[in-house]
């Protein structure tokens, strides 16, 4: 690959992490110019770019080396951590960034009386989240089914395709309106900056530390 010397930071394209995504970078002095096609944003004040794609493959352009950083909710990034082939490049989480909070949570029918994760043996459960909900049942010695779906969890139980599901939750309001109810918190997630967990060593390094300090100074203001 080309090197770069200019920084690239990935962002979702639209969704829920957008307009507080981009707020947060122009309160770090960043301004962009927006091409034509949306997708690639050209910084105009600092040597910083943003590249405008789908949640789920900001952690995969990163540890591609095609972004240096990238703006996702943490259960995106732990799902991938978990997920990855071991050649794929190590990850951290640089930044918690205080948006789009929410957890990834166990719902199960709401006439099931839930009092332990032991109550799931043998249950098939629907996730977009394999990762993380095989590694939550391991620990708690749980042996259940995983139905991987990538949306529209909420309504699996009520077409017989799972008994539980293991999704996101906000508010409670979607749970509620398909008859589920939260019965165990496996992820408190929300927006962070991730970064490869070897930092470049060049401009693009020390470029990545000023940015990081004006982000701290943000946030410590906001807090
Ligand atoms: O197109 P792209 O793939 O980029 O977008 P997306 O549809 O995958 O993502 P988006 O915009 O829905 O969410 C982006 C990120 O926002 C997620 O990865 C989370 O980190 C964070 N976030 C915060 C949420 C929610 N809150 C949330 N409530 N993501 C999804 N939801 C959904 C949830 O899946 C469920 O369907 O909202 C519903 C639950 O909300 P309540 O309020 O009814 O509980
Ligand atoms: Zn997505």
């Amino acid at each position: 690959m080309k090197p770069r010397d200019r920084l690239r930071i990935a962002m979702q394209k639209s969704g829920r992490l957008t307009e507080p995504g981009l707020d947060l970078l122009k309160r770090c002095g960043l301004t962009f110019r927006q091409s034509r096609d949306k997708l690639f944003c050209f910084g105009e004040g600092e040597p910083v770019d943003l590249l405008l794609v789908r949640d789920d493959d900001i952690p995969g352009l990163i540890a591609q080396g095609v972004c240096d950083l990238g703006i996702v909710g943490r259960n995106v990034l732990a799902e991938f951590q978990l997920t990855a082939g071991r050649e794929t490049a190590a990850l951290s989480e640089l930044r918690p960034l205080g948006f789009g909070r929410c957890r990834l949570s166990i719902a199960v029918p709401q006439e099931l009386d839930y009092q332990s994760p032991q109550q799931l043996s043998g249950l098939s459960i629907a996730t977009s989240y394999p990762g993380l909900l095989g590694e939550w049942l391991r620990t708690q010695g749980v042996e259940a089914g995983v139905v991987t779906l990538a949306g529209s969890v909420e309504i699996a139980p009520r077409l017989g395709t799972a008994d539980a599901i293991c999704d996101l939750v906000q508010s409670g309001g979607t749970l509620v309106a398909n008859q589920l109810r939260e019965a165990d918190v496996l992820l408190e997630s929300e927006a962070v900056l991730a970064g490869p967990e070897i930092l470049p060593a060049d401009e693009r390094g020390d470029m990545l530390e000023l940015l990081l300090k004006r982000l701290d100074g943000v946030i410590q203001v906001r807090e």
